[in-house]
């Protein structure tokens, strides 16, 4: 299996002027609707683990934390490691491959917990992918995306994307509430007292 890439990840409140200063001599690379159905079990333990399985416009996928964990210190920089391939999908969730991965997931009693609609608009800039947010709900967000191959890789590009937010002129920003975890403080409040707790999500 070949190994999965990290991304690094930080998210930008589109605040003031923060839009512009983004995306000044950015180019648009396209705009996508996505429709994302999260999944979870009923103690939430995939989430509370910072699993986060998801269909995303009908294809089935899982965010998780590499080994050390999403976070880099007090740093408003996320990591996570996608899979997208079904089989790979179920087998990091300890559940064995059947025909239908939405019976396998039912029969382990893995349901929809959350439907989040919304349109992105994804923009490069030098190096960087930026992904500006807009949720059904009205919630806006940026995103500033880097690769990273391993440890190092990590550790290089959060600089790199630390570097470039100051040359942006935004500079260090608050760690941000993602879709999902606004979705849950509005929808499901027990569901997102139990991540805050678990320190899954830090408000
Ligand atoms: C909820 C969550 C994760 C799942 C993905 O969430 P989010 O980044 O909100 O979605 P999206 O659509 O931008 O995903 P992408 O297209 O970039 O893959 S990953 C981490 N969380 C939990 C989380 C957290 N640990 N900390 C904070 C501040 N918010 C959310």
């Amino acid at each position: 299996m070949a190994k999965e890439e990290i991304e690094v990840e930080i998210k930008v409140p589109l605040e003031g002027d923060f839009r512009e200063r983004l995306l000044a001599g950015a180019v648009l690379v396209r705009r996508v609707e996505l429709r994302d159905v999260y999944f979870d079990d009923a103690s939430f333990s995939l989430t509370l683990a910072d699993k986060w399985l998801r269909e995303r416009n009908g294809k089935f996928e899982l965010k998780q934390p590499p080994e050390g964990g999403s976070r880099i210190g007090e740093t408003a920089v996320q990591r996570y490691v996608e899979v997208s391939c079904d089989g790979e999908i179920l087998s990091a969730l300890g559940l064995l491959e059947g025909d239908d991965m939405a019976e396998v997931l039912r029969r382990a009693g893995i349901k929809p917990f959350a439907v989040i609609k919304s349109v992105r608009q994804k923009f490069k800039r030098k190096k960087f992918a930026i992904d500006i947010d807009e949720t059904e709900f009205g919630y806006s967000l940026a995103e500033v995306e880097l690769m990273a191959k391993d440890e190092q890789g990590v550790e290089e590009a959060q600089k790199e994307i630390m570097a470039f937010l100051a040359e942006c002129g935004i500079g260090d920003v608050k760690r941000q509430l993602g879709k999902v975890a606004v979705y849950l403080r509005e929808n499901s409040p027990e569901h997102f007292k139990k991540l805050v707790m678990r320190g899954v999500i830090s408000v």
